[in-house]
């Protein structure tokens, strides 16, 4: 059974908790959204697209978000004793979420970079490719198979080999990368690289929390693996968002100091 089939009640304090989680992270999605295309009018013009993209990143997860709010609303019975019913909580809006989100994110880490079209292309697509790899075999794991048995450890693995690449490619090509950015930006961009590293490599954590528990998936390891993601999604998403604004608004006064010729040169 996967962890959610595997639900059958919640206590009142889980409900409270999940019910809580669900409903700020609509809140900061959506708040991180109306941040971002505010901000817009704040950076360069060759920065504004990365900013953009970081609003519709926020704006597609509020949504989706939003979905599973409600769908978490339908599959609890409140005067029931918080039954829970999984069929109505949908599992698969998160992984369509992840499945929008993340090449965009990557999109927006290039827009901040000072990269040739080409390297930008190469870039993209090899991450990109990686990032389906590592999500379409994840999947089975989490809604398709026995949470806990050979098989949820077999999809995990599998899906973590696409996921080392991005976090080799991520390290090494994006640290030769950063070296070649001017003063401040660089440490900023060193930083936002140990963000995406520390808060992607959360994600797989989350995916063990069922393990954890002892192997036999309950209400506990539901609540577990809904906590995680959702505290990953707002850090990965609306936290790299802010930090890409900053690097944006320092690579913009460093336009504004330099010119564009020296900027452009840099
Ligand atoms: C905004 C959403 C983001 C940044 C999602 C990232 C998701 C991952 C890095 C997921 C990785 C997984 C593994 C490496 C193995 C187990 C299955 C996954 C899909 C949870």
């Amino acid at each position: 059974m996967s962890v959610i089939a595997a639900v059958e009640s919640l206590t009142q304090g889980q409900y409270d908790l999940l019910y809580n989680m669900f409903s700020l992270t609509v809140a900061g999605m959506a708040a991180a959204f109306v941040f971002f295309v505010g901000a817009r009018s704040q950076v360069d013009e060759r920065y504004r697209g990365s900013l953009l993209v970081s609003a519709l990143v926020v704006g597609v997860a509020a949504y989706h978000y939003w979905r599973i709010f409600e769908g978490f609303g339908a599959a609890v019975d409140v005067s029931s004793g918080y039954a829970f019913d999984s069929t109505k909580f949908n599992e698969a809006y998160r992984y369509a979420d992840w499945l929008i989100t993340v090449p965009l994110l990557l999109v927006e880490l290039v827009a901040v970079l000072d990269l040739s079209d080409d390297e930008r292309a190469s870039f993209l697509t090899k991450l990109t490719i990686a990032t389906v790899a590592m999500l379409a075999l994840g999947y089975p794991g989490e809604a398709m198979v026995e949470t806990g048995g050979t098989w949820y450890a077999i999809w995990g693995t599998l899906s973590s080999i696409p996921f080392a690449y991005i976090l080799y490619v991520l390290w090494f090509e994006l640290g030769d990368v950063i070296e070649q950015e001017p003063g401040h930006a660089q440490t900023l961009l060193g930083n936002l690289r140990l963000l995406l590293l520390a808060t992607w490599g959360f994600y797989p954590i989350v995916y063990c929390i069922p393990l954890l528990a002892g192997g036999e998936p309950g209400a506990g390891a539901f609540v577990g693996v809904n906590v995680g993601y959702c505290i990953a999604d707002l850090t990965a998403k609306a936290g790299y968002g802010i930090m890409i604004y900053h690097i944006a608004r320092t690579k913009s006064e460093n336009v504004a100091t330099h010119g564009d010729a020296a900027a452009a040169a840099e």
